[in-house]
């Protein structure tokens, strides 16, 4: 590209305006990286945003965007949603849409932050989709807005014990650290500039709408068929689960669950754990899961009797 841009021009095609600088406004270089800063910003302030669903959520977004200065209409399809009365008293200037969603919610709206609970498959989205309208999950706006790492975890078992364990870890060895998601706390409701990490446990329904998760560790632990009244087979909920790899910085697989593994570029750093033999740089058990002990390639770690949480999966777990 460059040569070609050079025999056009005789200069590089990103200076593709002889004699332009970095911070000229016509240089290429430049409108691309305003492009991208725009395209980066997740919630764009002259963007009308809708939140759907009043759960807790919906309510951990209503704060967000609140503390950010961003106005928002605030939709549930329940006529009398849990959180309603807190709703009306917290946020008097924000509309207020119940009931069953329409097409005619979205007439005026750009962007829509759509919680876990709700179907993409609901005909009024999928119209909106198709319209144009972005579709967000919390966690787009959470990743944008972290300042510290996170480690993203999924999978249909154990999720939530490799989340609070990690997160304990984190906080035992002195950091500050954010630990929620899925879990409990919502995980906008963990930003705190303090944090020096976030530990995340992911659900499928929240990785839907993920498209980059930012240089984040992620994990995928196991699959097996869950919430198959959601999707139209495993297919779909392993291509939900895959999107947890989508922009890594690190993975860490099962080398025992096959579907676990990502399709990401060789570059990836990866770790593997699994209860057999690991190798060099990979977590497993060395001599067994009784009188064993966890492992880092041939690096006893701990004997297996002093893990306190019990079961043969818990092993793997740790
Ligand atoms: N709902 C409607 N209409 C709406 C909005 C919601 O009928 O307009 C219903 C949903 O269908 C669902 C319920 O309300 O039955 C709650 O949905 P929600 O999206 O408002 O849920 P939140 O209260 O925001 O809680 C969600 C997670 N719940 C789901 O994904 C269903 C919580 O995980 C999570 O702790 C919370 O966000 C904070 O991140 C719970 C869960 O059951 C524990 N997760 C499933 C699982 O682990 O298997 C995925």
């Amino acid at each position: 590209i460059k040569r070609l841009a050079r025999a056009a021009r005789d200069c590089a095609l990103l200076d593709y305006y002889r004699c332009t600088g970095p911070d000229w406004p016509s240089n290429i270089e430049t409108a691309l990286k305003t492009m991208e800063a725009a395209m980066t910003d997740v919630i764009a302030t002259n963007r009308n945003t809708a939140i759907l669903g009043m759960g807790a959520t919906g309510l951990s977004v209503a704060r967000f965007l609140s503390s950010i200065g961003k106005s928002f209409v605030f939709a549930d399809s329940r006529a009398e949603p849990p959180h309603l009365q807190d709703v009306i008293r917290d946020y008097p200037d924000a509309p207020l849409v119940l009931g069953a969603f329409d097409e005619q919610l979205f007439a005026n709206i750009d962007q829509v932050i759509v919680s876990p609970g709700i179907s993409l498959q609901e005909p009024a989205l999928v119209a909106a989709r198709a319209a144009g309208v972005t579709l967000l999950g919390d966690v787009e706006l959470f990743l944008e807005h972290a300042k510290a790492p996170v480690i993203a975890i999924t999978g249909s078992n154990g999720k939530s014990t490799v989340t609070t364990l990690l997160g304990e870890m984190a906080a035992a060895s002195g950091l500050s650290v954010g630990i929620g998601g899925n879990l409990g706390t919502p995980m906008l409701d963990l930003l705190d500039d303090k944090h020096q990490l976030y530990v995340l446990e992911l659900s499928s329904f929240q990785l839907e709408l993920l498209n980059d998760t930012r240089g984040a560790v992620s994990t995928l632990l196991n699959i097996s068929p869950d919430h198959m009244d959601r999707y139209t087979g495993l297919q779909q909920y392993h291509a939900a689960k895959h999107r947890i790899f989508r922009g890594a910085g690190k993975v860490v697989v099962n080398r025992e669950d096959p579907l676990t593994r990502p399709l990401l570029p060789s570059a990836t750093p990866m770790v593997s754990f699994g209860l057999n033999q690991p190798d060099l740089g990979s977590f497993g058990l060395l001599q067994g899961p009784v009188d064993g002990y966890l492992a880092l390639g041939a690096e006893r770690l701990m004997p297996v009797k002093e893990v306190a949480i019990k079961g043969t999966h818990n092993l793997a777990n740790a």
